[in-house]
């Protein structure tokens, strides 16, 4: 927990189950191994509820704030604590509660014997408040027989290093002596350890720590008390948390039905479960940075750190990318604009204040060091030429058609239009291409030896086969689609504010002109939208022929690199690479209706040698010259093949759109709608239940989730597939 500002106080929950090698849980961390945890319910504002399964044992973790007072208010969190089985001998657990500070604000430790029982404390943002540990109960709220409690007080050079410095002052000196049962020893923190602290940094945080020691079954709360909540009613503790709780849940599955439809379109009581924890877990992972990325522009030799700055934003993985991708925003904002626009208006203007000058906006942000610490340096750099995908415009035209446009929604628009339009204007510019209405990504990898085919991580398919050779004649299909897009929403916001449109609606109809697309992008002999540039299709990756030097033993050679050998020269020509980036003017909606190419392309997508799997579209067709390749000996293919949802969910929206008008291809459309949407559900709804988390991506030959997890980033549009809703 903490507000909303730049070094805020903050209160989170660690916890340790007892056994010969405690292992404590504080963050998301992949390599835990967790069988499976994520926010169930969530409303993004006041309420949630998550399960954590660990091994041995559940957590439910619950919280409600409670609005009251100058500061925010109250809020209260119970943690209910249940052995995994009956029967055996209940573990011992640990729960470790924990209040610390960030550079500002105090706090004061009240113990009684050894037991924390509260922290009074002052900051900046939240004036005085008062925590509360509350005496463990069982899960009816009566007082359990027996508990063991320990404390700390310890600083940190930072909120980033929590997790070590307590880690270090754990001790298994301490004995757990319940009456009538053998004692147990454990681990728990212990104030006598000296206080870990690096040589000449200066603490910067203050922390204060209470661990409850119990067996299973139990349940324990924390109370925040806001300072200035004069007409408090009654402590949120108990029954009277049990009765808030219970108002929330109701008033969220009102609320989530009213909004995707889910139980009127039959979905059954799982699967509604399911999809109500993939927005919930989407909400839930939101987060509030506060900081400056390290930049590399063109105007300066060395990296410089940008202006600081917030950003509220969700992010694609709790554990493995927690912080904000730009691209991944918009997809994000599909789903949240549907459950709370004002929510989403929010998000997107944190994003568009992190624009400079000329218009760029990071496409990774890695702003404290928190997020630092979890990034290798080399992706630590963002470069000022680098793009991303602008897909805050999908996000943008969908808030236009939510209903309810008031004054208050046409002043945000126009706050935001200065913006818009620079942004607009900077991918305009600096992603140009070659002719006159086609771009180019700037920023592909330079070192083109090294690798199968050079990456472009600024379109966001970052290995999806592009030109085997960057160069300025190179012409990119998908950017050229997302510029139409981007006109599109310009000249919409522009009309609804009086503000001249007239010149992005001629960039949109120029750029939606269907010969100048197939004139520029159509390659008649591979039978596909592509790109162009300077390719060849003669290419491998080989290990490197080293010489033995008279009288050198084999062994004292390094072993040889693969390198790559372009046996054919590369000519300029269309990039034959059937997947994703074929499919855009498809998918961004551009062709249209009775275009020939929407035949083919639907056929592509229909033919199980190329994009068709029965859990989903593959990103590149098994057809195609790279298909499931590796890149480098240790860069396994990406975006070669696997199953992404946010491209299958805007695969979903089109065929929806062309289903939706008359032309030869409609009721072809409509059937690969219906089979594309009923894979697709099926199998991440499998993935769930299976392994309990959604992923990243998914294998193309098997259905399994892949790469990170749990990743309720755009992995969450399942639930708009489900409701529907594009
Ligand atoms: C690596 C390693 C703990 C890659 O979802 C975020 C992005 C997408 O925008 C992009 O389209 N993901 C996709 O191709 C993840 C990128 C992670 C890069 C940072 C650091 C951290 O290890």
């Amino acid at each position: 927990m903490r507000p909303r500002s730049p070094r805020p106080p903050v209160a989170g929950l660690m916890w340790l189950r007892q056994a010969a090698e405690a292992r404590l849980r504080h963050t998301c961390e992949q390599s835990d191994g967790l069988p499976g945890y994520g926010w169930l319910l969530h409303d993004g504002l006041r309420f949630g509820a998550q399960e954590i399964r660990d091994r041995g044992l559940t957590l439910r973790t619950e919280f409600v704030k409670r609005p009251g007072g100058e500061h925010g208010g109250d809020w209260s969190w119970r943690v209910t604590a249940r052995p995994e089985s009956a029967g055996e001998q209940s573990p011992l657990l640990s729960l470790l509660f924990y209040v610390a500070t960030d550079g500002q604000g105090t706090l004061q430790p009240h113990v009684e014997n050894t037991r924390l029982v509260s922290v009074t404390g002052t900051s900046e943002e939240l004036g005085r408040f008062n925590i509360t540990f509350h005496k463990p109960t069982t899960e009816t709220g009566e007082a359990l027989r027996y508990a063991s409690y320990n404390h700390l007080e310890a600083r940190s050079p930072g909120l980033h290093r929590l997790t070590d410095v307590v880690k270090s002052s754990l001790s298994n000196r301490f004995v757990y002596a319940a009456p009538g049962e053998a004692k147990r020893r454990y681990f728990a923190v212990d104030t006598d350890r000296a206080l870990p602290g690096e040589p000449g940094q200066a603490p910067h945080s203050h922390l204060l720590l209470h661990q409850v020691t119990l067996t299973l079954p139990c349940r324990v709360e924390v109370t925040f008390e806001s300072g200035s909540f004069a007409e408090r009613p009654g402590s949120l503790v108990g029954a009277a948390l049990s009765q808030e709780l219970a108002g929330h849940v109701a008033a969220f599955e009102q609320r989530f039905e009213e909004t995707f439809s889910l139980a009127r379109k039959g979905f059954p009581p799982q699967q509604r479960r399911f999809a109500q924890a993939a927005l919930s877990n989407m909400l839930g992972g939101m987060g509030y940075f506060h900081g400056s990325s390290v930049v590399q522009s063109a105007h300066s030799q060395h990296p410089l750190p940008y202006p600081e700055g917030p950003l509220f934003t969700a992010v694609p993985s709790r554990s493995f990318f927690p912080r904000g991708f730009l691209w991944d925003e918009g997809f994000h904002q599909l789903l949240l604009a549907r459950w709370d626009p004002a929510l989403s208006r929010e998000v997107i203007a944190h994003w568009l204040d992190l624009m400079n000058a000329e218009g760029w906006i990071p496409r990774e942000q890695i702003l404290d060091d928190e997020a630092r610490a979890k990034v290798p340096p080399e992706f630590i750099l963002q470069h000022s030429e680098a793009a991303n995908p602008p897909t805050l415009f999908l996000a943008l035209q969908q808030l236009l058609r939510e209903p309810g446009q008031g004054p208050a929604e046409l002043s945000y628009l126009r706050s935001l239009f200065p913006r818009l339009r620079t942004w607009y204007e900077w991918y305009n510019t600096t992603q140009a291409g070659p002719l006159p209405y086609t771009f180019r990504w700037r920023g592909r990898d330079q070192d083109t030896d090294l690798f199968l085919n050079p990456k472009t991580l600024t379109s966001g398919l970052d290995d999806y086969p592009r030109a085997s050779h960057p160069s300025p004649a190179e012409r990119h299909l998908d950017l050229r689609c997302w510029m139409a897009l981007a006109s599109g929403v310009m000249a919409q916001v522009a009309e609804r504010l009086g503000e001249p449109a007239a010149e992005y609606r001629r960039m949109e109809q120029a750029l939606r002109d269907n010969a100048l697309l197939e004139q520029q992008h159509w390659a008649a002999q591979l039978g596909m939208f592509a790109d162009y540039g300077n390719h060849s299709q003669a290419v491998g990756l080989e290990r490197e022929k080293v010489a033995l030097g008279p009288g050198q033993p084999r062994h004292q050679v390094p072993t040889p690199r693969l390198v790559r050998v372009v046996r054919k020269p590369p000519q300029l020509q269309f990039v034959g690479a059937l997947g994703y980036v074929s499919l855009f003017p498809f998918l961004l909606q551009l062709l249209r209706p009775d275009s020939p190419r929407l035949g083919s392309i639907l056929g592509d997508m229909r033919s199980d040698q190329k994009l068709w799997t029965p859990y989903g579209l593959r990103s590149l067709a098994r057809t195609s010259p790279l298909y499931m390749k590796h890149n480098t000996e240790h860069d396994p293919p990406y975006w070669r093949g696997p199953i992404w949802i946010n491209m299958n969910y805007l695969a979903l929206r089109a065929l929806h759109h062309y289903a939706s008008l008359e032309g030869p291809y409609q009721q072809q459309a409509a059937a690969l709608y219906q089979e594309l949407r009923a894979n697709l559900i099926a199998n991440l709804h499998r993935q769930y239940r299976e392994s309990g988390y959604l992923w990243e991506q998914y294998s193309d030959s098997t259905g399994k989730g892949q790469g990170c997890y749990p990743f309720t980033g755009w992995s969450a549009l399942v639930v708009l597939v489900m409701a529907e809703e594009y």
